[in-house]
């Protein structure tokens, strides 16, 4: 297919043909008949008390539209902006909250379905938090280390930890110095909520300061400690092989897919699936087995660990209904469309919402607890298999897929560059250093039906490293390149530019590395982090030659972590039309004085070529500022030496955080 017309995913565009023929409508059509209301698209209206809601429109509204109690354009704006990262806040860091729970119930040794999988890490972070391990019972330290991240929740004075013993001194000097260093997650929630309250905070840079400070709660607060328990507690990722796609279902087997975002549920039930009484069960109903899958993060989360396939992100989750495949589709928070119950009652499909947070009319419930995992994931599992004979021919039975390598986080990226012994980031720096790579984007965000979805985060992917720009991505963006095939090393190694695929070849990556779930952004400001640590480059996170990028974002979340980055140091560049663009004032005060500030910024551009250009511009303009050496397209790079599986192997062989996985999913 030449040119996507809504999703740039081929098999995706295939099944959007088939709802089409079947009168089914998907997110793509209520995209179109549904167009966004530019007033509230563009952050011009308020609608926090019922005196409105107030449209603040015409010739010169910056200067003189008022909402009924006087609220300017620009307060109006920034008012939005501040409502909307602090319930992305709130999404990963209630989610990051159940998660320091389940480690101090297992801790405590009130669950049974749940163990510490990753000593090691536990150690790490207990080093980090000041919490002493050596010769000290494992369950005692898990204890004193779940105790301090859900102190993080509801501090009132001090600081989350990580912000002050994890980030680098000079980034922490910025938010002290601005006053944005976040106190308790909640907290930093709960003001956004009141200063954002009719009559409270009117002044846009005021409001604005205080959307880095909530934001600042979730990537070193909730999303890094979210990232950092479920490591403990199911293993940090090494790099596993996988697939992904709707090819991952399978005609002659029960076909469970796990939906969302929290990995506790899915791994207790990766642990069940293959169990023999539950292939037993899954024959008994005339199938050969349980074949388990994902989408969105929860996906990732599975994947990153275990290698299960995924079918993709956010927008393919009804075309996954659609292929008529799915016996189950078990859903936990976020990012689940509605649509899928109503679409389901047209298959066989039946969706299962398991979170006491999250309901849905339509699907049936099976409620989650982690005093009784194991229980919850086998009435899962044999409801999908019950199921399975329901099956009929409806559906579009389109089935491709790709393979893809995941699995990479900071502990395995400084592994792989030195060893167990020698772990280090030097060579990335140097790379860097020299000009063979010519920096690093976060590829990050949403799929998003506005634009033929999934297609910019492929533009972008190749693009960058074409110009020898190294890739981390995450959530839906890594899906993504995942379905397109982009995240293997002989893929993508053909499209990278001569420097960048030298170094990929010497340390045997692919050019694209998949860091995990939407929560695992964190992983990009720890990695960030160690390369500011290990010297060469910038002492702090800003004026890094790094940019991140979320071309199709459309969740508060996105925004949330734009923020983080953007108060980190590193300026981040949305797709889409600005959800502030009304206002001049709140969009300088998100560029120029942020940039001023910290070196990072939050900035919207709905065009892909020019989303481009500015990300290589920020990466050339710090490369100046830390006087590198000037990056020069094609100047290095030998012989192409493409390399497989084997090969890549005796290159990063098992040990320490482990090498290459392979798994049949
Ligand atoms: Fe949701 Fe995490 Fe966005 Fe995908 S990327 S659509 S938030 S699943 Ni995080």
């Amino acid at each position: 297919m030449d040119k996507p017309i809504k999703s740039a995913g081929e098999s995706a565009e295939e099944i959007i043909a088939w709802a089409k023929d079947h009168e089914m409508e998907t997110c793509f059509d209520r995209a179109e008949k549904q167009k966004p209301c530019p007033i509230g698209e563009s952050g011009a209206c308020c609608k926090v008390c019922h005196m409105g809601p107030c449209r603040l429109v015409g010739k010169n509204a910056e200067e003189e539209a008022t909402g009924v109690c006087g609220a300017t354009l620009s307060t109006v704006a920034a008012r939005n902006m501040l409502r909307m990262i602090a319930a992305g806040t709130a999404a990963h860091s209630d989610h990051a909250r159940d998660m320091a729970l389940t480690l101090l119930a297992v801790a405590n040794e009130e669950v049974s379905d749940f163990k510490i999988k990753d000593v090691k890490k536990l150690y790490r972070v207990a080093g980090i938090l000041e919490v002493e391990f050596e010769g000290r019972p494992v369950l005692d330290v898990a204890r004193d280390v779940a105790t301090l991240f859900v102190e993080d929740f509801g501090r009132q004075k001090g600081a989350i930890n990580y912000a002050i013993k994890r980030a680098p001194e000079k980034t922490r000097k910025r938010w002290e110095k601005w006053g944005i260093v976040p106190r308790g997650v909640d907290r930093e929630v709960v003001e956004a909520l009141h200063r954002t309250n009719i009559g409270v905070d009117h002044d846009p840079d005021h409001l604005l300061t205080h959307g880095l400070k909530v934001a600042l709660a979730d990537g070193w607060g909730g999303s890094m400690i979210s990232t950092d328990i479920t490591d403990i507690l199911f293993g940090t990722p090494a790099p596993v092989k996988a697939e992904a796609s709707f090819g991952i279902f399978k005609e002659d087997e029960v076909n469970l897919i796990v939906h969302g975002h929290e990995p506790t549920l899915a791994e207790v039930i990766v642990d069940t699936v293959g169990e023999p009484e539950m292939i037993e069960y899954a024959k008994s109903k005339g199938a050969k087995g349980i074949n388990l899958g994902g989408m969105c993060c929860t996906a990732n989360e599975i994947l990153m660990r275990h290698g299960i396939p995924t079918a993709g992100g956010f927008t393919n989750q009804e075309l996954g209904i659609m292929t008529g495949l799915i016996d189950v589709m078990t859903v936990d928070v976020q990012c689940i469309m509605p649509a899928i119950a109503t679409l389901s009652k047209k298959f066989h499909t039946k969706v299962i919402t398991t979170s006491e947070k999250a309901k849905m009319q339509g699907a049936e419930h099976i409620e989650y607890d982690e005093h009784r995992a194991k229980e919850v994931a086998i009435k899962i599992i044999k409801t999908a298999c019950d199921n399975f004979p329901n099956r009929t021919t409806k559906g579009s039975h389109i089935t491709k897929k790709s393979t893809l390598i995941g699995g990479f986080s900071e502990e395995y990226i400084a592994y792989m560059q030195g060893g167990k012994w020698r772990a280090s980031f030097r060579p990335l720096n140097d790379a860097i250093i020299a000009g063979r790579i010519r920096g690093v984007v976060g590829l990050a965000g949403c799929d998003n039906p506005r634009v033929p979805s999934t297609g910019i985060h492929k533009f972008i992917a190749t693009e960058l490293i074409k110009n020898d720009v190294l890739i981390v991505s995450t959530g839906c963006g890594s899906a993504a390149c995942g379905t397109a095939g982009y995240l293997t090393p002989e893929m993508a190694l053909e499209n990278a530019g001569p420097g960048l695929r030298e170094v990929c070849e010497a340390i045997g990556i692919p050019p694209i590395l998949h860091l995990g779930a939407c929560v695992d952004n964190s992983r990009i400001l720890t990695i960030v982090t160690a390369m500011a640590k290990e010297g060469g480059l910038s002492d702090e996170i800003a004026g890094m030659p790094a940019v991140g990028i979320a071309p199709e974002w459309m969740s508060e979340k996105a925004l949330a972590i734009g923020a983080y980055f953007a108060a980190s140091g590193v300026p981040c560049i949305f797709g889409g039309e600005s959800p502030v663009g009304a206002s001049e004032e709140v969009t300088k005060i998100m560029t120029d004085v942020w940039f001023e500030r910290f070196m990072g910024t939050l900035e919207f551009e709905p065009d892909p070529e020019k989303m481009l250009e500015r990300a290589l511009n920020y990466i050339d303009a710090a490369r100046e500022n830390l006087k590198l050496r000037k990056y020069e397209p094609g100047k290095f790079g030998t012989e192409r030496v493409l390399m497989d599986m084997a090969a890549r192997r005796e290159i990063t062989p098992h040990a320490g955080v482990g090498g290459i996985n392979e798994s049949e999913g």
